[in-house]
């Protein structure tokens, strides 16, 4: 197979030549001329390929066009393929549009193709496709983009070569068609046109037709016809070329920082750690002490108020260490919403969002999550409240379903206590050691719990694979604040009725015996009782009936950090530190202190987490299902750690 390049000059010829052929090059001499050009064969194939001078159109105007010419009509070439400088398209096509009359196969290069994207338009090489009914490739012979697929498409044979769309206006048409007709040669139409141009016609046939198109048109039909492949290629240019507006030229600029192969993970996880500590850290520990702050002196003004009113002990405890402790729970919270809401709808509207999801996506794919999960798993370690609502930005209602079940099972803050007050009780060297275990032991389980549910409930890979990415856009401040206090005020109307009745509840339960006896010490109380009961599952756990520990996990549901404050009060101390003195805890081992740490990490998640399950879920089977997993699967896995670390000894 013999294939020519054929093209302007500096249209990147001897570049793509170089390229397609490496060292396989000779020069070659055309018979009785002493211009030479290039002949070689392109790497790994039999095909040979030859550059040729450039020219401009097929009327040569130097002895180098003429041997391109002649090499063109009379060698045997089964391809030509045009290369083309697509910054500057009208001038090249020029060339292209002649070449359409010949009746060899081409397959169009569109070179510098790296060079357009340093330039405001694109071209839809489709549209060019269509009009010319060959094919167009993109390609650059420098930056070495588009060639294999050049290879290809010429060892397959894969391009169009159909019928030869009309170039000219159709009475230029009629008459090349009435005169190439007549003739009995190989490339028909570029002599017929060129019979038509010729100031000295031959026979009548061609006279006719001259003073035919001369009346309509011009009398210097060269010109004519030169003037209509112009009119045609800057209309089809106009067509084929849209402007990219300075947004997308603006994006393309940003995205060349933000999705950087090396910089796009270390700017995402810094941008997550600003927002983190913004928003979790800082408002979230500030807000946490003022509130407390400002509940306590409420409290104890409302206490005041109620003694002058000579309310009773227990009302006064009902209103303070009920209700107003619940409402103050959910109060906390407010603030580092707020911040946290702010901070993910800039990221969403920004189009940042998107990208973040393009770049996890493959990985996350595999576990029936998008991309975009990574944001409530890291907002997650900090609080599963905020880290729930997060997940608003996933589109795929399954996809989002399953975020939110697997988002409480990543530790929060509020469960460090626990880690620490037990990490530092049982492995006083390697206490740093075993959070970290516990962190990776998370990963394990999430991806495992994202197996499971995945399987319950049959969700099927999205296909919805992102491949346009939108344009970065400021917010639109006016949105942003309606949406930030939407969504905080939907919290507020969902959370605090749950949590305050919650609050409630425990409340009655530690403060009451059986029979309604107010201000029992807490070994005898309702909640006691309830956890004598209880003691009796957690025992595969622990090795022991210990009231006091699932009293202790019981709490954890008003918020984990109570876990430890409330065994703080059964063993009747004040630090943290001589909880496992007290004979209540003094039976924990190794091996139930890690069991028992590991069920409060996964187990069901705070009542705020919860009610904030159910307000993303949307519906309480879910609600149930997820909290009946994750309780169940931390049951499981503490009962095996238990009885695997009791068998080695520990
Ligand atoms: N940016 C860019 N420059 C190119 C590309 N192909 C060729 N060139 C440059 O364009 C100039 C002309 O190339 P050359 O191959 O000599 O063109 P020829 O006259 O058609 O043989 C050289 O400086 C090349 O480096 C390309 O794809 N991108
Ligand atoms: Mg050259």
């Amino acid at each position: 197979m013999n294939i020519v390049l054929v093209g302007n000059q500096n249209s990147g010829k001897t570049t793509l030549f170089n390229r397609l052929t490496g060292n396989n090059q000779k020069v070659a001499n055309f018979p009785g001329a002493t211009i030479d050009f290039k002949e070689g064969s392109i790497l790994n194939t039999d095909m040979t390929l030859v550059d040729l001078p450039g020219i401009t159109s097929l009327s040569p105007h130097s002895p180098e066009q003429e041997i391109t010419l002649s090499y063109i009509l009379n060698e045997e070439v089964d391809l030509i393929v045009n290369v083309v400088d697509i910054t500057s398209l009208e001038r090249n096509l020029y060339l292209t549009t002649q070449l359409l009359g010949l009746d060899i196969p081409i397959l169009v290069a569109l070179n510098m193709s790296d060079k357009l994207r340093h330039q405001s338009t694109q071209i839809h090489t489709k549209t060019l496709e269509k009009r010319f009914n060959v094919s167009f490739l993109n390609i650059s012979a420098t930056k070495n983009m588009g060639i294999t697929e050049l290879i290809c498409k010429i060892q397959t044979n894969d391009y169009l070569s159909g019928k030869r769309p009309p170039i000219y206006l159709p009475p230029v048409e009629q008459e090349i068609n009435l005169i190439s007709s007549s003739l009995d040669v190989p490339h028909k139409r570029y002599y017929a046109l060129k019979l038509l141009e010729d100031a000295n016609p031959l026979t009548d046939e061609i006279i006719s037709s001259q003073n035919k198109l001369k009346s309509l048109y011009a009398e210097d039909l060269y010109e004519v016809f030169a003037e209509q492949r112009y009119n045609l290629i800057s209309k089809l240019i106009t067509y084929a070329s849209s402007s990219i507006s300075k947004y997308e030229l603006r994006t393309e600029k940003i995205d060349k920082i933000l999705l950087n192969k090396y910089l796009s993970i270390p700017i995402f996880l810094i941008i997550m750690l600003v927002i983190y500590s913004v928003s979790v850290g800082f408002i979230g520990t500030l807000s946490i002490d003022l509130i407390s702050e400002w509940i306590q002196s409420f409290s104890n003004f409302l206490n005041n108020i109620l003694i002058d009113l000579g309310a009773s002990a227990w009302s006064r405890s009902l209103l303070i260490d009920g209700v107003i402790a619940g409402a103050g729970v959910m109060m906390s919270f407010v603030p580092q919403l707020v911040v946290l809401f702010l901070f993910i709808n800039i990221l969403e509207s920004s189009g940042y969002m998107t990208r973040i999801a393009f770049l996890f996506d493959k990985l996350f794919r595999k576990f029936g999550l998008s991309g975009r999960a990574l944001i409530p798993f890291i907002l997650g370690s900090g609080c599963s409240v905020p880290a729930i609502y997060s997940t608003k930005t996933i589109e795929n209602k399954q996809e989002r379903d399953l975020t939110i079940m697997l988002t409480p099972m990543v530790p929060c803050s509020a469960k460090l206590p626990i880690i620490t007050l037990f990490a530092s009780m049982f492995f006083r060297t390697s206490s740093g050691f075993i959070v970290f275990s516990l962190y990776l032991l998370a990963i394990l389980v999430i991806i495992l719990s994202a197996v499971i549910i995945k399987y319950f409930f049959k969700i099927k890979p999205s296909t919805g694979f992102l491949s346009e990415l939108p344009t970065y856009k400021l917010p639109n401040t006016n949105y942003l604040f309606k949406d930030v206090a939407g969504q905080t005020w939907d919290f507020i109307k969902n959370a605090t009725t749950i949590i305050v009745l919650s609050s409630v509840i425990v409340w009655v339960l530690i403060s009451f015996n059986f029979n309604f006896v107010y201000g029992v010490p807490i070994e005898e109380s309702i909640l006691a009782s309830i956890g004598k009961l209880l003691a009796y599952p957690f025992y595969p756990m622990l090795g022991e009936l210990s009231w006091a520990s699932s009293v202790s996990a019981l709490q954890g549901l008003i918020a984990k950090e109570q876990v430890v404050s409330s065994m703080q009060v059964i063993a009747g101390v004040s630090g943290s530190g001589d909880i496992f003195t007290s004979p209540m805890f003094s039976f924990f081992t190794t091996a139930s202190a890690i069991s028992f740490m590991a069920f409060n990490l996964f187990s069901a998640p705070c009542i705020a987490a919860i009610t904030a399950m159910r307000g993303e879920l949307g519906s309480f089977k879910k609600v149930a299902f997820a909290v009946l997993f994750q309780t169940l699967f931390a049951y499981v896995l503490a009962v095996v750690i238990f009885n695997v670390l009791s068998l080695g000894g520990l």
